[in-house]
C-alpha cells in the first residue's frame, strides 16, 4: 500500500475568510503532495513497505528520519483537512466529548485556551494538540512531523503551526490564525468521532 493524496473535504474556498483558497491550494497540492511523494520513495524497498500508516509512522520514527518525517507529515495532513469544515468551531461539542474535556481539562474554554497556548508556544514548526493519553484528554504539542502517536498517546485533534499554513492569511500572527481554527473551523463531530475510536 502506497501512500495517495486524498481531495479535500470541502471546496478550496469553502474555509474563507479564516483559510484563503491560495492556503489550500499551497497547503494541500504543494505541501501534502510533497510528503506523499517522498513518503512513496521513502517507503520503496523499506522494511515498512505495504505496512498500515500508523505503523510506518511509529515504526520509522527513531530509525529511519527521512520516512518518519513523511509519513508522519502524511498522516498529520489526511486528519488536519478533517479536523476543519466550514461553519465549525464554537462550542457545538457532542456530550460524551464535552463531558470528558470538563472532566479533564476543567471546561471547554480552558481546552480552548490551552490548546492555542501550545500552538502559540510551540518553538518552530509543529502542532499542537488534543489527545487521549492513559484514558484521559491532555493538549500536547509536537515539533515537526511529530505527533501523540510517538509519544504514548492518540491525538484527536490537532493544528499545524508550520508556517506553510497561515503566513499567507495571517503573517507573523500565529495566535490570530489558532484563534480563528478554534472559533471558526473546528469539526467537532469528526474529532468525537476520533474519541469515541481512541477509548475503545
Ligand atoms: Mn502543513
Amino acid at each position: 500500500m502506497s501512500f495517495s493524496l486524498p481531495e479535500l473535504p470541502y471546496a478550496y474556498d469553502a474555509l474563507a475568510p479564516y483559510m484563503s483558497r491560495e492556503t489550500l491550494e499551497f497547503h494541500h497540492d504543494k505541501h501534502h503532495q510533497a510528503y506523499v511523494t517522498n513518503g512513496n520513495n521513502l517507503l520503496k524497498g523499506s522494511e515498512w513497505e505495504g505496512k498500515p500508516l500508523e505503523e510506518v509512522v511509529k515504526g520509522a520514527f527513531g530509525k529511519n528520519a527521512g520516512l518518519f518525517n513523511n509519513a508522519g507529515q502524511h498522516y498529520n495532513h489526511l486528519h488536519f483537512w478533517n479536523w476543519m469544515k466550514p461553519n465549525g468551531g464554537g462550542d457545538k461539542i457532542p456530550g460524551a466529548l464535552e463531558k470528558q474535556i470538563v472532566a479533564d481539562l476543567g471546561s471547554v474554554a480552558k481546552m480552548k485556551e490551552d490548546f492555542i497556548q501550545a500552538g502559540v508556544t510551540q518553538f518552530g514548526s509543529g502542532w499542537c494538540w488534543l489527545a487521549v493519553k492513559d484514558g484521559k484528554l491532555a493538549i500536547m504539542k509536537s515539533a515537526n512531523g511529530e505527533s501523540p502517536l510517538v509519544q504514548g498517546a492518540t491525538p484527536i485533534l490537532g493544528c499545524d503551526v508550520w508556517e506553510h499554513s497561515y503566513y499567507i492569511d495571517y503573517r507573523n500572527r500565529r495566535p490570530d490564525y489558532l484563534k480563528a481554527f478554534v472559533d471558526n473551523l473546528v469539526n467537532w463531530d469528526y474529532v468525537a468521532k476520533l474519541y469515541e475510536a481512541a477509548k475503545k
